[in-house]
């Protein structure tokens, strides 16, 4: 998601445009389009990410594909960074015979606009991992998801963290938390505010607690953000590190290297347990001791799965998903990672 925030409003309205301009387009897409469910035809569904250079995303394609494979369907994975290449996605799928697709949008504000449009088009939607926010600010509950328990998880990235800190016998006095935000995305801001909550309820004062925002949700963003705030904090000995995933606490924990600290001095936890397998695997440990590892596999293949019996069976998923995330570390990543499929 390249420098959204500035672009946002043309960017909106430039999707608007678009949608406006494919109204009779789509119309006609519907009408070839013959009923989905039970019409006999080849399953056909589009998987739709919005970054799709992170680890995460190509293992939720990845599952997605066995899921596929198992079953019997096509999966058509197409990078969709903006909102632009959303619609035309959405034009291409429509004119392969598609019947539904699922998508982890590069902007949740987008969300009634892909309504619309797969809706023109005559095709399935299940939105993975970021919720679409409607018209009035609040999340499309109307819309089929998947997601994250995002605040529970948080949470315990927070809980695991004033745990390290006891353990390292580090004090308020000298320890702060760096907190890297991106509250415009409703999922990562219930993340880190589930984190600045559990580390306040175990005692951590709140005015040691730092945001620093990312403009952009990769590596660079985090780096940027994190080195503004270590450069406004120099008296700080050790530093806690929380964020909305693993790209978040990388980009933090490689500022934090530029300025000296290490793992004896900070403490990070990421999120998603899949964008971190090689830092975890350098042979000396750095700053970046762990993460809520989540599930690719869930994301990848329940979401196409649910998809599959919506449009061969007529059978509609639930609306609304969560699944869970389990703690990783230097110790046990190897063998979770065997286990839930995403390692050899
Ligand atoms: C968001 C993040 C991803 C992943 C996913 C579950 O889309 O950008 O990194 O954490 O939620």
């Amino acid at each position: 998601m390249k420098s959204l925030r500035p672009l946002v409003v043309p960017g909106l309205l430039a999707f608007g445009l678009l949608l406006a301009g494919c109204g009779k387009k789509s119309d006609a897409s519907a009408s070839a389009t013959p009923a989905a469910s039970g019409s006999g035809q080849p399953v056909k569904i589009g998987f739709l990410v919005k970054q799709p250079e992170e680890p995460w995303f190509q293992l939720e394609w990845k599952f997605a594909d066995l899921a596929a494979k198992d079953l019997g369907f096509t999966v058509v994975k197409i990078g969709a960074p903006d909102g632009e290449k959303v619609l035309s996605a959405i034009d291409n799928l429509a004119a392969a015979g598609a019947q539904g697709f699922v998508i982890c949008t590069p902007d949740t504000r987008l969300g009634p606009g892909i309504v619309a449009k797969a809706k023109a088009a005559g095709l399935k939607l299940i939105s993975v991992d970021d919720q679409f926010i409607g018209a009035d600010g609040k999340p499309m509950t109307e819309v089929h998801h998947l997601g994250i328990s995002a605040g529970k998880i948080g949470a315990d990235v927070g809980t695991t963290l004033a745990a390290e800190m006891k353990k390292r016998g580090w004090t308020p006095a000298d320890t702060a938390v760096c907190a890297v935000t991106f509250e415009e995305l409703a999922t990562a801001k219930e993340r880190t505010d589930g984190a600045i909550n559990a580390l306040i309820a175990a005692g951590f004062p709140a005015n040691r607690i730092f945001k620093a925002p990312q403009r952009t949700s990769d590596i660079p963003g985090a780096f940027d953000a994190v080195n503004v705030l270590l450069t406004q904090q120099p008296a700080v000995k050790h530093w806690l590190v929380c964020g909305m995933n693993d790209s978040a606490v990388l980009g933090a924990v490689r500022a934090l290297e530029g300025r000296g600290f290490a793992a004896d001095s900070s403490v990070g936890i990421g999120i998603n347990g899949t964008d971190c397998i090689p830092e975890l695997e350098k042979e000396k440990p750095t700053s970046f001791y762990g993460s809520m590892l989540l599930s690719p596999k869930r994301h990848g293949s329940e979401t196409v799965t649910m998809m599959y019996h919506w449009i061969k069976d007529g059978q509609e998923p639930p609306l609304d998903s969560r699944t869970t995330g389990i703690l990783i570390t230097r110790e046990n990543f190897r063998q979770v990672l065997k286990e839930q499929g995403i390692r050899e």
